[in-house]
């Protein structure tokens, strides 16, 4: 059982996402890779972060930007060396600076040597995977097949795509190999893990799904016991033997599952993500058919898991989502405003704030002319599922370009010139065309910034204990205006959030506006102007 330890270094983290291929590219390939990140530490010391979650930079062949693994234990050449990677870990220390791996082990690649050897008859291997005579009706995650033919005439399983075969953790030997990899990487410096998928690994069997329209026989893998004992064991015999913090993706989960999942006293994970809050503007879950976002729906679903949990890791955006100021706030009237705001609820929230490469500008959506300037798998396989349901390219593109992930894909904006600063060479994914006064370099020179708002709310946060360790409580406010405190022993602070583009008259509570993305002569007590953010300080 793990022990309710001393203050762990993660409770007052602040974490800073890095997708590798759109951060920074240093050789003119087009493509972001590692010397590029470490010609950037001093940037993301300078923003205050404390760790970095790295998405995967391992060997892959690249159909799902390197979620499709096939070497764990390497580094991607498209990214740099192990060299190199050992020199990010370095280098970041000296900073202060921790980093976090992206673990993705419910599938491997296809290209992964199990896999050859599992298609190649090697009956050990084909243990590691699961190979079936007949598929069963599993529904999958990326709108493709859960099954695919081998040239052998069998079937392999994969809740993603084809090029993602899930790896079988029922047995022991798939247990010992990644647990040997977790260690790999431990050994080497880095200081926790972002686990994708976790909460899907363990499969209890491969019956039919019953009924349902959404992931057709979850019940078979969502949260089960088995989940929970690797789990438990994983923290145990490798975690626990270092001073790691373990990020959960879990999907579909409620606040219960999520309780079991970070009870210290279980000994699972340190934290989860979870999703509800980015499905609050899709209809029945799918999040291609949009419905209209009300901000009313977002307060409740945040308030619903700052009382759940006591460490929910908390973001806005991810490498999955489309840019948050489109999502949440107001790109037309209001784009700097409601980053501002974005910004101070996610890092005035209960728990662990996550910052996603860009956001910290207000980057937005990226805006691609058509279908052509997608390359996300998903977003392919969307669009042929719903070519083959006849609908009309019209349509498609629509639905497509407003929630595609490459949203939030498109190369960080470093600068004005012409590809951004990102790269000399064609970068992989188109740039965004504000890149003109949307970048690093502009916003760094404006005091009034939305990336120099983030290094001042950073600085806040550090400084605060109500907002790093204290409660949490959500207070009555007029509809889509979230209003709570964060509180801690010596220290009341009142956090108003106007969700909306409207003015908002509200209570006033506390004593004293301490911070703002409004000025000081535009503070008015009882009105909160369009996505006015305001802490409240008050004297205890
Ligand atoms: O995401 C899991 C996941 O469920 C998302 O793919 C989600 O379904 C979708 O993006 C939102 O509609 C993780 C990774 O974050 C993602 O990038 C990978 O593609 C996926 O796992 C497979 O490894
Ligand atoms: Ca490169």
């Amino acid at each position: 059982m793990a022990t309710a330890s001393a203050k762990k270094w993660w409770k007052n983290a602040i974490i800073y996402q890095i997708y590798p291929r759109s951060f920074c590219d240093s050789n003119g390939d087009g493509i972001g890779d590692i010397p590029g990140i470490i010609s950037k530490l001093h940037y993301l010391k300078s923003l205050g972060v404390d760790a970095i979650w790295l998405s995967p930079v391992y060997p892959s062949p690249g159909y799902d930007n390197g979620y499709d693994i096939s070497d764990y234990k390497g580094i991607n050449p498209e990214f740099g060396t192990m060299e190199d990677m050992e020199r990010l870990i370095s280098r970041a220390k000296r900073l202060g600076i921790k980093i976090i791996m992206d673990l993705v082990i419910n599938h491997t690649s296809d290209e992964h040597e199990w896999f050859k050897k599992a298609l190649a008859g090697d009956p050990k291997y084909r243990d590691y995977y699961f190979f079936r005579d007949k598929p069963n009706n599993w529904g999958s995650l990326f709108g493709s097949s859960t099954w695919t033919k081998t040239e052998n005439g069998d079937y392999f399983l994969h809740l993603f795509s084809e090029k993602q075969p899930d790896l079988n953790w029922q047995n022991p030997d798939v247990y010992n190999e990644i647990t040997d990899i977790m260690r790999f990487w431990l050994d080497k410096g880095i200081s926790g893990f972002r686990c994708d998928v976790i909460n899907i690994i363990y499969k209890n069997s491969l019956e039919n799904g019953r009924p349902r329209l959404i992931l057709k026989g979850r019940e078979h893998y969502l949260n089960t016991e088995g989940c929970h004992e690797l789990l438990k064991r994983f923290n145990t015999e490798v975690w626990s033997k270092y001073k790691t913090f373990i990020v959960g993706e879990t999907i579909l989960v409620t606040p219960d599952d999520a309780k079991l999942l970070c009870d210290e006293n279980r000994g699972e994970l340190d934290a989860i993500f979870f999703f509800e809050h980015m499905d609050v503007d899709s209809r029945g879950g799918v999040k291609w058919f949009k419905k209209r976002y009300r901000p009313h729906k977002l307060i409740g679903v945040l308030d619903k898991w700052q009382c759940a949990l006591e460490f929910p890791a908390n973001y806005l955006e991810n490498h999955d989502q489309i840019r948050s100021v489109n999502h949440f706030g107001n790109t037309k009237e209001f784009w700097e405003k409601s980053a501002k705001l974005l910004c101070g609820l996610n890092l005035t929230l209960k728990g662990i704030p996550f910052i996603y490469e860009g956001e910290e500008i207000g980057m937005t959506n990226g805006d691609f002319r058509g279908l052509r300037d997608i390359k996300d798998i998903e977003s392919y396989n969307i669009n042929k599922a719903m070519k083959r349901l006849l609908l009309a390219h019209s349509i498609r593109r629509k639905l497509i370009l407003r929630t595609s992930r490459d949203n939030a894909r498109t190369p960080v904006q470093w600068n004005s010139s012409e590809n951004a600063g990102f790269t000399t060479g064609t970068p992989w994914l188109k740039i965004n065309s504000n890149s003109s006064f949307i970048n690093i370099e502009t916003e760094s020179k404006d005091d009034n910034s939305i990336l120099n708002f983030y290094k001042k709310m950073i600085e806040f946060r550090k400084a605060s204990q109500a907002i790093q360790e204290g409660s949490y409580r959500k207070i009555a406010a007029p509809s889509d205006v979230y209003i709570f405190t964060r509180e801690s022993r010596d220290e009341r602070l009142y956090i108003y959030c106007n969700l909306t583009s409207y003015g908002r008259s509200v209570e006033f509570y506390g004593d004293r506006i301490v911070f703002g993305n409004y000025t000081e002569d535009d503070w008015d007590p009882f009105y909160l102007k369009p996505y006015e953010f305001r802490i409240v300080a008050s004297n205890i």
